[in-house]
């Protein structure tokens, strides 16, 4: 239908309409008398406003703004008048105020949108109540018929509490049940708006506060953190436009190409139902037999079997939203868009031998690391950056763009960084913060907008429908992590747990009897991008998604030789825990299409031969236009920050060298890194000039593999002490065989030999990551050992088949 010319929107209401509410302020007391009564008069005087408002809207001026192209491109405001106060209200008795109804609201606002100060509560000072707020004289005892007699049904203070208890749980999440999440903020450093309108990028420097949650995949709420597995990395951005929720990965591409296949993936990769075995684990027959029958996960494998899957801490890990988005700026023009975060620590991982024993030690690894970074003051960073691109270049890539089983390589469009995350402080209640944010891949601003990765279309569809089942209904927005700070109005209303008490009768759009509010925003508002759809309906993917091993053939070409071999030591442990040998078989064939010295190195691992190779889902192979990519290597990134944060333990046992000890430790913490003096035991420690120290932690509760460097003291009657507790060689030697620098001072020399330990790699050269000194050359030695743990790992001297 034709669309007649736009008609301007009826008068706007004025911001000022209406008097301040006489909001007390928090802490502030509350009048305890009513104050006033409506005059009988008001009601006359209201129907008398409600007909002059409803006169106004003569008729739907925007309906034939409802049809045609133009309209859809740009929407008109929704027509809207100024309000009188006592229309918006629901009631003329609002105007008596009261300490639990306050006055009335505040003109417009909507208060879940206000900072978290409102909801977040102290206990201090104050007494023990119901939750009804009735003070509880004991809280010790139920209420009995005599001492010994039995308890009573009408003790409703017990009742109250056990009954609360029995509701503590929600539904843990379907997949990404295990996390860890921190506040912070994102700051933009340049004005985004020749590219898009959301508004975090909107000029240089702005500020826009987030909430960031890292999770594992596979594993249950309680399983361990250095699970393999690919790690969540959720932002939760507040733009004053409104939530738009990055929920992205630690690897930037997927098992699947279609949403379809997720529930038979998570199905295989989760514990297997008939015994719920194993926890967080990808290594059983499921989960290979799954993804060996499809062959677009290749990619991801070869992601998810390095060392990437390992991460040394989330402080330490890339994140990357995964789909191929679309920016959309003022005049409506899209860019196509990758989104890449790099954390300012550099990427750096765990070995497997070192992630399973931490996982007995501490499985809370992960989660300790960010809460104590942030703790300390050594807050988290991130850099964001985007890969932009146009439709037409993406037309000619060799692979689609809309097949989330691909990367687009840097290469092909290099990174720009746009800004910086940075995270600065931890939740105040695990469970109000970091359970019960909904992430959600719909929630997008204006300016950002999706693309048809049949992958993210179920994800628009998946995230809201599972919070309606774990956080109990439609009203889970309310809750305070997941209000927006943009103003929340709609017509939307009740449903379970609802907090918001709209007031009015009006609760429909259009209406009069609400001077129109709340009105459309038009083009101010979140409009789609007209991406033209002239299609058969169909289900097909298309050609190009049907190339499956280019990209991992891409991936592992691109690593270091360490890093292959890890990749390969990880397919052969996973396949060795695989019970059914065609499966085993299946993946080499799958393998054999990526590296023949991968498949090779995994089947000979398994004791068998490489199987022919795979058939292909394409006749023809088209030519990939990146055949090596250096920054798909860990390597590549080593980070800015030197030992900043870096977990060193110092062994200690009476009779330590005193003034070594104090000339390592000083300088080790002058340069940022933790140090832990670990003795036999905890408590105190006599140094060979006679003062004491404190041993912080033992042999015993943190055992080597939480460290990143190892400081061998000198003191013969120190060294004597450590040679003679066992726990000690195996201190030594998880360090040694994980690569980790040691520092070895004087005496304890033999300590280091007593293990075996050779200081020198197979080709001859001397290992740098062991740093051997006596007392007197300390200075000089403590620099060199700085810059071996600067270094992370010495992984010349790891052997596939550990020596040590
Ligand atoms: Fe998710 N995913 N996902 N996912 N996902 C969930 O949402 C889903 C996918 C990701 O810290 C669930 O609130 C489908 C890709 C993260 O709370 C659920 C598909 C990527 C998190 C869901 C995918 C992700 C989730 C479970 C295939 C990387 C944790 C609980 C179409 C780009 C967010 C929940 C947090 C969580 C569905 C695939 C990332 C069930 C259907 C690809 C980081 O809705």
């Amino acid at each position: 239908m034709a669309r007649t010319p736009k008609q301007p929107p009826a008068p706007k209401a004025k911001s000022a309409s209406r008097p301040a509410a006489a909001k007390p302020k928090a802490g502030q007391k509350r009048s305890t008398r009513s104050s006033s009564v409506a005059p009988p008069s008001q009601k006359a005087e209201l129907d008398a406003a409600v007909d002059k408002l409803a006169r106004r809207f003569t008729h739907n001026r925007e309906k034939a703004g409802e049809y045609g192209r133009e309209s859809a491109l740009s929407p008109a405001e929704g027509a809207h008048a100024d309000t009188p106060d006592l229309i918006a209200a629901s009631t003329v008795s609002e105007a008596n105020r009261g300490d639990k109804t306050g006055s009335r609201a505040g003109s417009g606002d909507s208060p879940g949108s206000a900072s978290l100060d409102r909801v977040r509560t102290d206990a201090q000072g104050q007494r023990l109540t119901t939750n009804q707020g009735v003070a509880i004289a004991d809280n010790q005892n139920s209420l009995k018929a005599g001492m010994r007699g039995p308890a009573l049904l009408k003790d409703f203070i017990l009742r109250e509490k056990i009954t609360h208890f029995d509701h503590e749980r929600i539904p843990e999440r379907i997949v990404h049940a295990r996390g860890s999440g921190a506040h912070g903020f994102f700051e933009a450093y340049d004005s985004l708006r020749a590219i898009t309108r959301a508004a975090p990028f909107a000029r240089a420097g702005k500020i826009t506060p987030v909430f960031v949650r890292f999770s594992t995949v596979a594993g249950e709420r309680g399983s361990k953190d250095t699970a393999r597995d690919v790690r969540g990395f959720a932002v939760k951005f507040y733009t004053d436009e409104g939530n738009w929720d990055l929920v992205g990965n630690n690897i930037p591409v997927f098992f699947i190409q279609d949403a379809m296949k997720f529930p038979d993936l998570v199905h295989a990769v989760k514990p297997e139902p008939h015994h719920a075995m194993p926890q967080a684990a990808s290594a059983h027959d499921t989960f290979w037999d799954f993804v060996s029958l499809m062959p677009e996960s290749t990619h991801m494998l070869m992601w998810v079997m390095s060392d990437r899957a390992i991460p040394r801490s989330y402080r330490m890990m890339q994140g990357f939203g995964v789909h191929t988005f679309r920016l959309v700026n003022e005049d409506g023009e899209a860019t196509l868009c990758k989104f890449h975060w790099a954390p300012k620590l550099g990427t750096h991982s765990l070995t497997w031998d070192e992630a399973v024993k931490i996982s007995g030690c501490d499985p809370d690894y992960h989660r300790r690391d960010l809460w104590e970074a942030i703790e300390s003051g050594a807050y988290p960073e991130y850099e964001l950056s985007v890969q932009l691109f146009s439709e037409a270049q993406a037309a000619k890539f060799s692979f689609d763009v809309l097949d989330s089983t691909k990367i687009v390589p840097e290469e092909l469009v290099p990174l720009t960084p746009v800004g910086r995350l940075v995270l600065n402080r931890n939740p105040d209640n695990f469970f109000a913060e970091t359970e019960q944010v909904a992430f959600c891949a719909a929630h997008v601003v204006p300016g950002i907008d999706f693309t048809n990765d049949p992958l993210l279309a179920g994800r628009i569809h998946s995230y809201v429908d599972t919070q309606l089942s774990r956080l109990g209904g439609p009203n889970f927005h309310e809750i305070p992590i997941n209000a927006p700070v943009a103003p929340v109005q709609n017509n939307q209303r009740d449903g379970l747990h609802r907090q918001a008490i709209h007031r009015g009768r009006v609760a429909y759009e259009p209406n009069s009897l609400g001077g129109g509010c709340p009105f459309q925003a038009g083009a101010a508002g979140f409009v789609s991008f007209p991406e033209p759809v002239r299609a058969d309906e169909l289900r097909a993917k298309p050609e190009k998604f049907a190339e499956h091993y280019n990209q991992a053939t891409l991936f592992y070409a691109s690593q270091s030789p360490i890093e292959k071999a890890h990749i390969i030591a990880a397919f052969r442990f996973e396949l060795s825990k695989v019970m059914v040998p065609a499966i085993r078989a299946r993946v080499v064939s799958m393998l054999a299409n990526v590296a023949p010295d991968l498949a090779a190195g995994v089947a000979d691992g398994l004791g068998i031969k490489v199987p022919d190779a795979m058939p292909r889902a394409i006749a023809r192979t088209p030519r990939a236009e990146v055949k090596q990519s250096p920054t798909l290597s860990l390597l590549a990134r080593p980070g800015e920050l030197g030992i900043q944060t870096r977990k060193i333990a110092v062994l200690v046992a009476p009779g330590v060298e005193a003034v070594s000890l104090r000339k390592v430790g000083d300088r080790l913490v002058a340069a940022g890194a933790t140090v832990r003096l670990v003795g036999p035991r905890v408590g105190p420690i006599a140094l060979s000039d006679g003062s004491v120290v404190e041993a912080e932690a033992s042999l015993e509760n943190e055992p080597s593999v939480l460290f990143d460097a190892l400081v061998l003291p000198d003191g013969e009657a120190a060294v004597a002490r450590l040679a003679s507790d066992g726990r000690v060689a195996e201190y030594i030697k998880d360090q040694y065989r994980h690569c980790k620098p040691i520092l070895v001072v004087g005496a304890s020399r033999s300590l280091l030999e007593g293990i075996g330990a050779s200081t020198v790699l197979a080709d001859g050269s001397e290992d740098a990551g062991i740093v051997l000194a006596t007392s007197k050359e300390l200075p000089d030695a403590v620099e060199r050992f700085v810059e071996a743990i600067a270094a992370h790992r010495h992984w010349q001297r790891e052997t596939d088949r550990p020596l040590v």
